[in-house]
């Protein structure tokens, strides 16, 4: 890309820093000609590796993956009611091979409960086979029809892991639920994004859940944006699909099941959470690049400068580190605008002083300078790279924090939600106050029992009736 096409907005301007970082940081190309798919691009690509690595690494620890077809029969995903009524704007549909129209049209999956649990049904036979816990990472499709944006609301989800787990009691499918949780808390540590875990009002769960528990991460701009769901399914799937199991005692039994979600919106929180004016800012274990190396090689000892960096290269490399050197002709300055606007943690600059002093100055992404020894590089650049991990989580830790408040009245809400905040309210759970809540401020409830190290979950009296409440989230959402 060149670079006379003006400068990134100040990331102020949220919206407009978002949608321009995504081409100057060659994340997503979003000219492809279909409303709501975009492409990613090669360094977006290697930033999704690296993310969902670390997510399959956490499910692989007692998950297995596995790979379900995309195309779902009309009468399977015909079968549980309160599933189709959920998805039924949403969906496309195959209706013809060739010119030939087909005799049973074909769902393009907005999820795949109906396409794995027929096939659970066939696969679980008797309580030795429980728990089964499987988990896919592929493409759906959804019909949005509210404002479609890279990375946040697709309409071909390209990186959706779904996880399908069943369960011979109830109890033990709410324990995975728990589980999933404590998985994704540690999935998103991992991004250093802070997170809020909620359960949905029952009007905004899961078309086919006894509940949903919900991750949300607070946008730079105050709003939340959902990154995660984890829903208890109870035995909603198994009658309808028959997924049974002859428990210890010879009876049929069904079985409950529990499903698990995340899309690429954990790039786009990745992204929106930690990128400042200058660009992105990629926590070490999500950069493509962990370190650049710029040699500095104006004068005479051109060759051995090149040389120190190559070694330095190599060494760096040996040692496990994603790294680069930067050779272009081009000015040191244009270079470190480069690496910035790309989110590489650490740069490393290696002139003829430096090589002299047996040093290399390392620049953090996240600020300050500080010069290294040669002879012991990764060790340093280890701690470095740790300091950076931390830095990083701090300052989102920051902004979450300053962007959440509890209020104790309607006007108090109104004015925190105006201020780009999300607000703890306490709500006694009922229906009609909670239309009123939602409808005089333009903002969603969230959830309760919130748990987070940022929300304190106190009791008092509903905002609206003045009946005992719970502590639960408001906030204007994507
Ligand atoms: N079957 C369940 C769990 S796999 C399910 O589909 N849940 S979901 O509808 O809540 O989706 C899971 C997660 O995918 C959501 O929490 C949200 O973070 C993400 N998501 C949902 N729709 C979109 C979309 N159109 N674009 C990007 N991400 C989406
Ligand atoms: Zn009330």
């Amino acid at each position: 890309m060149d670079d006379d096409t003006g400068t990134l907005p100040q990331k102020g301007n949220f919206s407009e820093w978002y949608n321009d970082i995504l081409w100057r940081a060659e994340i997503m190309d979003v000219r492809y000609p279909v409303k709501g798919l975009y492409v990613w691009y090669p360094y977006g690509f290697a930033i999704r590796k690296h993310v969902y690595t670390q997510l399959r690494n956490l499910l692989d620890r007692d998950h297995e993956e596995t790979l379900f077809p995309l195309l779902i029969p009309e009468q399977e995903f015909m079968k549980e009611a309160e599933h189709i009524k959920g998805f039924e704007d949403e969906v496309y549909w195959v209706t013809h091979g060739g010119t030939t129209p087909l005799e049973v049209k074909l769902a393009l999956r907005p999820t795949s409960e109906t396409a794995i649990y027929p096939m659970y049904a066939l696969w679980l036979r008797s309580h030795a086979d429980l728990p089964m816990k499987y988990y896919q990472i592929v493409n759906t499709f959804r019909y949005e029809t509210k404002q479609t944006r890279p990375l946040i609301r697709l309409r071909e989800i390209t990186s959706f892991m779904e996880s399908h787990t069943v369960h011979a009691t109830w109890d033990e499918a709410e324990a995975q639920v728990e589980y999933e949780l404590t998985l994704t808390r540690e999935f998103y540590d991992s991004l250093c994004i802070p997170i809020i875990i909620s359960k949905r009002p029952d009007w905004d769960k899961f078309p086919g859940a006894d509940y949903t528990m919900a991750v949300d991460a607070i946008m730079p701009n105050g709003k939340t944006l959902q990154i995660g769901t984890v829903h208890h399914l109870g035995e909603h799937f198994s009658k309808t699909f028959s997924i049974t199991f002859e428990d210890k005692n010879g009876e049929q039994k069904f079985a409950s099941q529990t499903c698990y979600g995340i899309s690429e919106r954990c790039i786009a929180a990745l992204i929106s959470m930690h990128g400042d004016d200058k660009g992105l800012i990629l926590p070490p274990v999500s950069a493509p690049v962990q370190a650049v190396i710029v040699p500095i090689t104006i004068g005479k000892r051109h060759e051995d400068v090149l040389a120190a960096a190559e070694k330095l290269k190599n060494d760096l490399i040996a040692a496990g580190f994603r790294v680069k050197i930067d050779t272009r002709d081009m000015r040191p300055g244009a270079k470190y605008y480069w690496w910035e606007l790309r989110g590489v943690p650490l740069r490393l600059e290696l002139g003829p002083r430096d090589l002299d002093a047996g040093k290399v100055m390392a620049v953090k992404r996240t600020g300050e300078k500080t010069q290294i020894e040669l002879a012991t590089v990764t060790d340093e650049v280890t701690r470095v790279l740790g300091e950076i991990t931390e830095a990083i989580r701090v300052r989102a830790e920051v902004h979450t924090k300053s962007h959440l408040c509890t209020v104790a009245s309607m006007d108090a809400l109104d004015a925190a939600l105006n201020e780009g905040k999300v607000a703890v309210v306490s709500w006694c759970q009922h229906k009609g106050c909670g239309d009123v809540i939602e409808e005089k401020t333009n903002a969603s409830i969230l959830g309760t029992n919130a748990r987070s190290q940022y929300v304190s979950a106190t009791e008092g009296i509903c905002i609206v009736c003045g009946k005992p409440g719970k502590a639960t989230l408001v906030g204007r959402t994507y």
